[in-house]
C-alpha cells in the first residue's frame, strides 16, 4: 500500500493522500456539532474548507457519536440537501455521509460524488442498490451496529484480521448487490465498535489493508482515543474534542505514509500540510 495510485477515476487525482473536510449539519456531533445547522453557514464553511485545502467535503446530517439516537429520514434530507447543492454548485467535490438509501440517492441527484455510508450498506437494505445504480464511489466502513449500542460490540481476538475480514465479506455482499468493485473505498471505522486499544492497533497496521486492493479512508479526527491519549495528567480528564487537532494532523501524516487514500478531518489546514509533507518525503525516496 505504500505506492500511491489513483484507483477512483471519477474523482480528481491528487497525486497524494487526499483530504476530506467534514461539515456536520447536526446539533450534536461530538466534534463539531451545532456550528453548521444553518445551510448558508454550512455551505460557507465547506467552501472555506476547500480554500484551506480540502479535496472533498463530506456532508452529514445525522450524528453517529457513541450513544446517538437516530433522526428521521425527512429531517436528514432537510438538513443535508441544500448544503450539498450549494457546495456542488460552488465547485466542491462533495460526499454524503449517510446510512439511508433515500438520502444517498437525493444527495447524488443534488451533486454528491461519493456515498460515505458508515454502515457500508448494512443499515439500510436499499443502500446497495442505490450505490449500484448511481455508480459513484461507495465507502464500505467497518461497522457492527448502530451507535447506541456499538461500544458493547468491541470484542475481538485479532482486531486487525477480524476487521479486514469483515470488511472483505461486506465488499462481497455489496458486489453481489450490483456495486462495481472499482467503486469501493474501504475504511477501518475507527471508534465504531472499537476500544481505544483497537483504534491504535488498526492505525499501526494500515498497510495490512493493501490485501483488499481498494483505496483506504482513515477518519481519526478528534476521536476518543486521541482524547484519552492527551488526557490531563492530574485528573485523567480527556482532552476536549476541539483541542485534538494537532494530534489529528500527526495521525494524518502517519496514515498517509502507510498509503491511505484519504483522511477525513474537521480541521483542514494542518492536515493539508501534513499530507504534503508526506508526499514530499515519498517523492524524495522514489
Ligand atoms: N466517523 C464519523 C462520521 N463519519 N465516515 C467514515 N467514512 N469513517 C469514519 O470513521 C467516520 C465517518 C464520526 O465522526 P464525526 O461525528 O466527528 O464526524
Amino acid at each position: 500500500m505504500s505506492t500511491y495510485k489513483n484507483l477512483l477515476p471519477s474523482l480528481p487525482d491528487w497525486g497524494r493522500c487526499g483530504v476530506m473536510g467534514v461539515v456536520n449539519v447536526t446539533p450534536d456531533s461530538f466534534s463539531d456539532g451545532g456550528g453548521w445547522l444553518d445551510p448558508g453557514r454550512a455551505v460557507a464553511h465547506g467552501l472555506e474548507l476547500v480554500v484551506q485545502g480540502a479535496d472533498i467535503v463530506d456532508v452529514g446530517g445525522e450524528s453517529t457519536r457513541p450513544g446517538a439516537v437516530r433522526i428521521t429520514c425527512e429531517e436528514e434530507i432537510r438538513r443535508v440537501l441544500p448544503v450539498i447543492r450549494g457546495l456542488a454548485d460552488g465547485g466542491a467535490v462533495v460526499s454524503v455521509d449517510t446510512m439511508r438509501a433515500e438520502v444517498a440517492e437525493a444527495a447524488v441527484d443534488a451533486g454528491a460524488r461519493v456515498i460515505n455510508d458508515v454502515s457500508g450498506g448494512r443499515a439500510d437494505p436499499a443502500m446497495v442498490k442505490v450505490a449500484a445504480r448511481t455508480g459513484v464511489p461507495f465507502v464500505v466502513m467497518h461497522w457492527r451496529g448502530q451507535s447506541a449500542g456499538m461500544d458493547d460490540l468491541a470484542t475481538y481476538g485479532d482486531v486487525v484480521g477480524e476487521v479486514i475480514g469483515e470488511v472483505e465479506r461486506q465488499m462481497s455482499v455489496v458486489v453481489s448487490g450490483g456495486v462495481d468493485p472499482a467503486q469501493v473505498i474501504v475504511d477501518p471505522g475507527l471508534g465504531f465498535a472499537k476500544t481505544r486499544e483497537n483504534d491504535w492497533s488498526l492505525l499501526a497496521r494500515l498497510e495490512a489493508w493493501a490485501s483488499l486492493g481498494r483505496p483506504v479512508l482513515v477518519a481519526a479526527s478528534r476521536k476518543r482515543f486521541l482524547g484519552a491519549l492527551l488526557a490531563e495528567p492530574d485528573t485523567g480528564r480527556p482532552r476536549p474534542a476541539r483541542a485534538r487537532d494537532a494530534a489529528t494532523a500527526a495521525v494524518s501524516a502517519l496514515a498517509a505514509a502507510q498509503g491511505a487514500w484519504a483522511v477525513r478531518v474537521h480541521e483542514v489546514p494542518a492536515t493539508a500540510d501534513a499530507v504534503r509533507v508526506e508526499a514530499a518525503l515519498r517523492e524524495t525516496l522514489a
